[in-house]
């Protein structure tokens, strides 16, 4: 990369490893489910998971579309956290596109929703609420700075769901870094859920695409959702070869990037004018925020630490920033980018 790039673990470049497997994959029309490459990834994810099927989509925002709108419908309700992705950062497309109504709920530290906060959200049997049917989980939890959300908390919304016949859907758009940091594997993670997205795209480098997760019957229901969104790439099995390598490759070393972020982190706690707790810090997402002493705007510093040094770092409303950590950044990349704040923070 010419720039080194924290603004996130969506900016992956493919490894080298992948650009050969995708030179050569065997392709066919997925849309007739004749693309061998992407049916090897399918099986492949689907038994990763403990899951019985799996389908290739295209993105993150797709996968949880495809996940929400096969199992909800028009004047559906889906109860989830008013800070989760799918609600914030998806162009309302359950509302706008599958008629499926969220109610938002507030999360903790970690992201989590109050189990009594969500069984008074649960509609009573009457015609002028709309119909309970889903919860919508998301782990790592990408508002709190990456949080893993631990399995207990799966286990006791699963009693929920099952107390109210819900049905669970999970954006697990970085689920192997939750699995990573909690020393669990993701099968164990997802058991508690009906269904569930993951992304090859992010911290597992592929240059595109997720994966949907569930019964056999989901997704053969997904399937039609994926075509009706225009989601039916034809020969996808050239993406899908990169999946397969970010699956087989890619998870165990995301513990280096949980490590360097914690690098990071620490790092930063040590700047005056900079406020976050490295403790809070779990996985690859580190979020810090100016203190009230900086007269700066974040826009300024991070445009400073951009024009000394070509890091790039992302930044939250009036006094924060976002710096995510991957496989095309390592310890020096860090190293510099400390340097960098710093200065900027000293003008
Ligand atoms: N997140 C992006 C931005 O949209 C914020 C990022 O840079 O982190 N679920 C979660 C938890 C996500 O963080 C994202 C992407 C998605 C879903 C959507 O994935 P894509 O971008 O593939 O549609």
């Amino acid at each position: 990369m010419n720039t080194i790039d924290f603004r996130s673990d969506t900016v992956t470049w493919p490894t080298a490893r992948m650009r050969e497997a995708m030179s050569v994959a065997r392709v066919g029309d997925d849309v007739y489910g004749e693309d061998p490459t992407v049916n090897e990834l399918q099986t492949k994810a689907a038994a990763l998971l403990g899951k019985e099927s799996a389908l290739f989509v295209a993105s993150g925002t797709m996968g949880n579309l495809v996940g929400i709108l096969a199992q909800a419908t028009r004047g559906d309700q889906v109860l989830l956290g008013a800070d989760a992705h799918s609600f914030r950062s998806e162009a309302g497309s359950m509302a706008a596109l599958g008629g499926v109504v969220p109610r938002p709920l507030s999360t903790d530290a970690f992201g989590m929703m109050n189990l009594r906060e969500l069984e008074a959200a649960i509609s009573p049997d009457d015609p002028h609420y709309p119909r309970n049917r889903l919860v919508a989980l998301e782990n790592t939890y990408g508002a709190r700075q990456g949080m893993p959300q631990p399995i207990e908390y799966f286990a006791e919304v699963r009693t929920f769901a099952d107390m109210f016949g819900l049905s669970i859907h999970l954006d697990g758009a970085r689920l192997f870094n939750a699995a990573v940091a909690l020393g669990v594997s993701a099968a164990q993670i997802v058991q508690y859920v009906d269904t569930v997205s993951f992304c090859l795209s992010k911290g597992l480098c592929a240059p595109v695409g997720s994966v949907v997760c569930g019964t056999r019957e989901f997704i053969h229901e997904a399937r039609r959702i994926r075509k009706a969104l225009g989601g039916g790439m034809r020969q996808a099995g050239i993406v899908a070869a990169a999946g397969i390598v970010a699956i087989e490759e890619m998870i165990d070393r995301l513990a280096d990037d949980h490590r360097v972020a914690k690098q990071l982190a620490i790092g930063l706690s040590e700047i005056e004018g900079i406020r976050l707790d490295p403790n809070e810090i779990r996985t690859n997402i580190v979020m810090f925020e100016l203190d009230d002493s900086v007269q700066r705007s974040v826009e300024d510093v991070a445009q400073a630490v951009f024009d000394d040094s070509g890091v790039l770092i992302g930044t939250r409303g009036e006094r924060g920033f976002r710096a995510v950590t991957h496989y095309w950044v390592g310890t020096d990349d860090v190293e510099r980018l400390l340097v960098q704040v710093r200065k900027a923070l000293s003008r």
